[in-house]
């Protein structure tokens, strides 16, 4: 901010003009780059979780649990986009209201995607729900993961609302029995998008 004003008050040369350029082209080369990382804000391949049960699975970002029982990271990784050698199931009741469930911790969560996969054994109706802090599902996705794929499919929510939590599970004929890996969330990208579009309305001006 002090260098635009310093070369602002000079002002006048051509040099001075190319300067100003230069410099709002690294502002938007910042922000480009800031709006990327924000696009990967979040996510795990649960690679970093030792094998075992757990009754949640709990990063800084968000807390998974199964309404269930435990979590098992497990080293079953039937094939793509399911990936490294951990992935998490959860105790597999085949009881159509097993549902995994993400909590999220940070505020402004707007995306989010999860792999869901398994062995080739049978048709898995895949389901991703997405609920805002009023328990008002605000987005949702369903996928259907045939009987011969060996892997699985990626599900995934965009809404224009603040996502509190998600509820991600397999129905029938058996519930429950799909390997879940490669979980990310994103925050408020639009935010993010607003204050670019901010940002660069602020350097026009200036160079007017
Ligand atoms: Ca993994
Ligand atoms: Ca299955």
């Amino acid at each position: 901010m002090k260098k635009q004003k310093k070369v602002q008050m000079k002002s006048g040369s051509k040099k001075m003009l190319m300067k100003l350029n230069l410099i709002a082209l690294l502002i938007i080369v910042t922000l480009v780059a800031c709006m990327a990382t924000t696009a990967n804000a979040y996510s795990t391949g649960f690679e970093d979780i030792v094998y075992g049960s757990y009754s949640t699975i709990d990063y800084s970002w968000v807390s998974f649990s199964n309404n269930m029982g435990n979590l098992n990271v497990v080293d079953s990784i039937p094939g793509p986009p399911l990936s490294g050698i951990h992935s998490v199931i959860g105790p597999n009741t085949w009881n159509s209201q097993e549902r995994n469930i993400a909590n999220f911790l940070v505020s402004g969560i707007r995306q989010v995607s999860v792999v869901m996969g398994d062995y080739d054994a049978d048709q898995d109706p895949l389901y991703l729900e997405a609920y805002n802090s009023s328990n008002v599902l605000v987005g949702s996705d369903y996928q259907v993961l045939a009987s011969h794929i060996y892997g699985g499919l990626t599900l995934s929510v965009a809404t224009a609302q603040d996502i509190s939590y998600v509820h991600f599970y397999s129905g029938q004929p058996y519930p429950g029995s799909v390997f879940f890996d490669n979980f990310s969330a994103v925050p408020e990208p639009a935010t993010m998008v607003m204050l670019g579009i901010g940002g660069l309305a602020a350097i026009r001006r200036r160079k007017k």
